[in-house]
């Protein structure tokens, strides 16, 4: 079983602490801590459910003592696949008073996704919701169980059927948990994957607490504020952005909300008298459009967070007239770096930057593609370094390399440019993946899956401009044999097993790639070419 580290150079480690990041906090005191010094106050609201801090921590206690007695072992790792349920966080608690490793995985994530991260981490234990949204994970992980050799445990929250129904956890006699070191990767997060499939980034308590609670500062959270997850809980904007988890250490309130939906949203937001959440760009724009009619009382609402992909300024400029609300806007990546525009900045920074990093000790580097730094108000490659941005993956000694530089360095793959005051504004960014409503889509996982048809002869896939999603997956596909039709490539797409956000919006079928250059052309260079072909003849189009 591969070791977790995440290895921040010693005389790092040592400035991180001297500074006042790491403070040797780990999740399991934590949670001991707030139990008692926020008892009796809500901790969590979701479904029919809204749990005491005291009983949050009795539940991940009970589901600790669970786990452990399935026979896991400090260390071990569990992929966890669970929508906006309280059990998300009896469950992922527990793992962490266990001392096990939690290994996100979300909700649409499907048996090719689920294999790799089961194999990539050697997880031993798989936890799920026995249904949602009309798909049966049960299925899935009968399916997965096949591939995984190291999987021992299916625990299920719901009817279990053949599985370990995790309602069943139980807490007899006192069980002595050891503690963490501050050091130690406390979970596993995912990457969206900029080529192939998705990485693992290992987390640290020091340093992932560090972002949460300096997060919560910079978002105004207190102990009254209501912080409502929109997003699917397993992502690192709602997980620690500030998140829930910047919530949980002030002792604020959680509301899980089953949808991002205005139509479920909305209501919540009234009831629970929700102050701030985030959403990604396109959710963002429907809230705008619904706000209007509402029916119900948003007035509860101070912030909206708005990130995982560029909000454009039009929309931007209208949250506050439309929700009156402040706009906060974040760029961050599960690898660590997050940039916060601040509450009580001027207008125009809200609208048109995308913030600055949390942290003073945020180094931040803004290079052409040989490696020199741009002046200010150019672009260029986003390079990042700092006391909660990791220096390598799990298990993956090849995006390592290509990762992170020399001395340390994570190549986010963004192309930005800084401004006055250290503002960022992203432009785009250098590696081939689609950002889809916030979802990050590598452009050579979907060919892969595209070459395996019988009737693809080469595909290359693209993002285009969308006025939606940010950006949609659009697929040239040269077909070999008998042409197949657009809805049957999508369709054997997702017989592959694959996330439903990952099979292409369009698919445009050319007889060759046009290869006019002498020698090779990098996958890179074609994607371009292609892509601005099909723009250039969009605009053609329309003018017409
Ligand atoms: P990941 O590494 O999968 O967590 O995805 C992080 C990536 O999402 C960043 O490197 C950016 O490409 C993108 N991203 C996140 N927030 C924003 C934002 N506010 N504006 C533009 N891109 C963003
Ligand atoms: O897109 C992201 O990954 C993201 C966006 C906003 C993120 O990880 C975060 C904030 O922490």
């Amino acid at each position: 079983m591969m070791p977790l580290v995440q290895p921040f150079p010693p005389d790092f480690a040592e400035r991180y602490r001297k500074a006042g990041y790491w403070r040797g906090e780990t999740f399991p005191a934590l949670l001991r801590e707030r139990a008692v010094r926020f008892a009796g106050r809500t901790a969590v609201v979701g479904g029919e459910q809204r749990w005491s801090y005291a009983e949050l921590l009795a539940r991940a206690e009970t589901a600790a003592s669970g786990f452990l007695k399935l026979g896991l072992m400090p260390g071990d790792r569990v992929v966890v696949q669970l929508p906006n349920l309280p059990e998300f966080f009896s469950v992922v608690f527990g793992l962490f008073l266990a001392r096990l490793v939690p290994v996100y995985a979300l909700p649409a994530h499907r048996q090719t996704e689920v294999v790799h991260f089961l194999r990539r981490s050697d997880a031993v234990a798989y936890v799920i919701a026995a249904s949602h949204d009309g798909f049966d994970y049960r299925d899935l992980a009968r399916a997965v169980r096949e591939e995984a050799p190291a999987l021992s445990h299916v625990v299920v929250v719901g009817e279990a059927q053949e599985f370990t129904p995790f309602a069943g956890f139980a807490r007899d006699g006192e069980v002595v948990f050891s503690e963490p070191d501050p050091s130690d990767v406390a979970f596993l997060q995912i990457s969206g994957g900029s080529t192939g499939l998705s990485k693992l980034i290992p987390r640290t308590h020091d340093d992932y607490i560090y972002s949460f609670r300096a997060s919560a500062e910079i978002c105004g959270l207190t102990e009254d504020s209501v912080y409502m997850v929109a997003l699917p809980a397993a992502h690192n904007f709602p997980m620690s952005s500030p998140g829930y988890f910047g919530a949980f250490y002030v002792g604020a309130t959680v509301v899980l909300a089953p949808s991002p939906s205005p139509e479920t949203a909305f209501p919540l937001i009234a009831r629970e008298k929700v102050t701030i959440t985030g959403l990604v760009p396109p959710l963002a724009l429907l809230w705008l459009q619904a706000a209007p009619n509402a029916r119900h009382d948003l007035t509860s609402l101070q912030v909206l967070q708005v990130g995982g992909a560029k909000f454009m300024p039009e929309s931007a400029r209208r949250v506050r007239p439309v929700l009156g609300c402040t706009l906060q806007q974040v760029f961050g990546m599960a690898e660590g770096l997050v940039n916060y525009t601040r509450l009580d900045d001027p207008e125009e920074i809200i609208v048109e930057t995308q913030g600055r990093p949390i942290s003073a000790d945020d180094e931040v580097l803004i290079v052409d593609d040989q490696g020199q730094p741009v002046p200010d108000g150019e672009a260029g490659n986003l390079l990042t370094r700092g006391p909660y941005t990791i220096r390598a993956y799990h298990n993956d000694a090849g995006a390592n390399q290509r990762s992170f530089t020399e001395d340390g360095f994570y190549r986010t793959g963004d192309v930005v440019k800084r401004v006055a005051g250290g503002y960022l504004v992203v432009q785009g960014r250098a590696s081939d993946h689609i950002n889809r409503a916030g979802e990050k889509i590598s452009a050579d996982e979907v060919e892969d899956h595209l070459l395996a048809h019988p009737n693809v002869f080469d595909a290359a896939v693209v993002s285009i401009p969308d006025a939606f999603l940010g950006e949609r997956i659009c697929a040239f596909v040269i077909p070999q044999g008998e042409k197949p039709k657009a809805p049957a490539l999508k369709a054997f797409m997702r017989s592959r097993k694959v996330a439903d956000f990952k099979v292409p919006d369009q698919i445009v079928f050319v007889d060759a790639f046009d290869l006019t250059a002498v020698g090779k052309v990098s996958r890179k260079e074609l994607r371009a070419r292609l892509r601005a072909q099909f723009l250039a003849d969009e605009q053609k189009n329309a003018g017409h």
